[in-house]
């Protein structure tokens, strides 16, 4: 039974029914044993869903994401003439999102204004500890969602209406999969690993690591007690994305934040100076037109 040109559904022999993209599994045939992987993500759309063909998953997911991108494209121009500067943390729950996020405003907020949005299945309690320093925060349930999407966050900035030339930071839902694949409209995704996760994480979820342009590896104070070759992880990371930027750090010893908070400052300066550009291209347009006008 054949669905579309690359998939392919049958029957199992507990009846239930699933699709697989040709080659893959099952060009390595189906005999019986335990010799031989599985892999699911040969196929044209690097997934598998029970009952649903290759051709039908990547429809699905080009639509999802193209009404995402048209959403994402509107909160990055919005952020680009207001000369905000908009981070989009990702990592796998409990890496130190929040903490490192709190530590960042306690060290920042005297300088600069900053508003935050923290994205979680349930519960606002990281809102909460956001607020307690002082800062804005909105907090965004996904319910069943394992990610934030742009649609939600340009909601978020009608709600903040965080201010020109400020710090914009979104703490994404602890996922290390599908955050990867939904622009929101930042500048930068920042990837959280912590040392209890194990060096080969970007190498399992190379898509997380190569969607970020900085890597935080948090929980270094840890460092003594564990059996983790911190070399050995961004030599990894690397591996995917040998762009990165890594920065070891501790959130809650407060070690290697300084550069951190410094590439912030940084990527914030930046930021508030394509603003000043582009206000002052337009002021030269004005005069150019006006100018043009008088001589008629
Ligand atoms: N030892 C150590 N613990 C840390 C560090 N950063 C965070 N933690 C601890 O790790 C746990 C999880 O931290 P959170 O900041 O809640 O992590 P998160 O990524 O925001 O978690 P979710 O939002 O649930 O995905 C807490 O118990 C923190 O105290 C660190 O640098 N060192
Ligand atoms: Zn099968
Ligand atoms: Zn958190
Ligand atoms: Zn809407």
């Amino acid at each position: 039974m054949h669905a579309g040109d690359h998939g392919h559904v049958h029957r199992h022999a507990d009846g239930t029914v699933h699709s697989h993209a040709h080659g893959g599994e099952h060009a390595r045939g189906h005999a019986p044993g335990v010799g031989g992987d599985l892999d699911y993500g040969t196929g044209p759309a690097r997934a598998h869903a029970p009952g649903m063909s290759q051709s039908r998953m990547v429809q699905i997911e080009q639509d999802i994401l193209a009404k995402n991108n048209t959403y994402a494209r509107a909160n990055r121009a919005w952020f680009d003439e207001r000369g905000i500067f908009a981070l989009n943390l990702v990592s796998s729950p409990g890496s130190g999102k929040t903490t490192l996020l709190v530590k960042t405003i306690e060290a920042l907020r005297g300088k600069l204004a900053i508003t935050v949005v923290e994205g979680d299945q349930q519960t606002s309690v990281d809102a909460e500890r956001i607020r307690a320093t002082g800062v804005p925060a909105l907090q965004i349930n996904t319910g069943k969602g394992c990610h934030l999407d742009a649609h939600m966050v340009g909601h978020a900035l009608q709600r903040l209406q965080p201010a020109e030339a400020s710090l914009f930071l979104i703490e994404n839902v602890g996922n290390l999969v599908c955050p990867a694949a939904f622009d929101l409209g930042e500048q930068h995704k920042v990837a959280i690993l912590s040392v209890t996760e194990g060096e080969d994480k970007p190498l399992k979820y190379p898509d997380m690591f190569r969607a970020a342009e900085v890597m935080l590896l948090n929980k270094c104070d840890l460092l003594p007690y564990l059996d983790f070759n911190a070399d050995l992880a961004e030599e990894n990371a690397r591996k995917v994305n040998p762009k990165l930027t890594v920065f070891r750090v501790s959130a809650t010893s407060g070690d290697g934040m300084a550069a951190w908070l410094d590439w912030i400052e940084k990527g914030l300066e930046a930021q508030r100076g394509k603003r000043a550009e582009s206000v002052d291209a337009l002021k030269r347009r004005v005069a150019e037109l006006e100018r043009q006008l008088a001589a008629k």
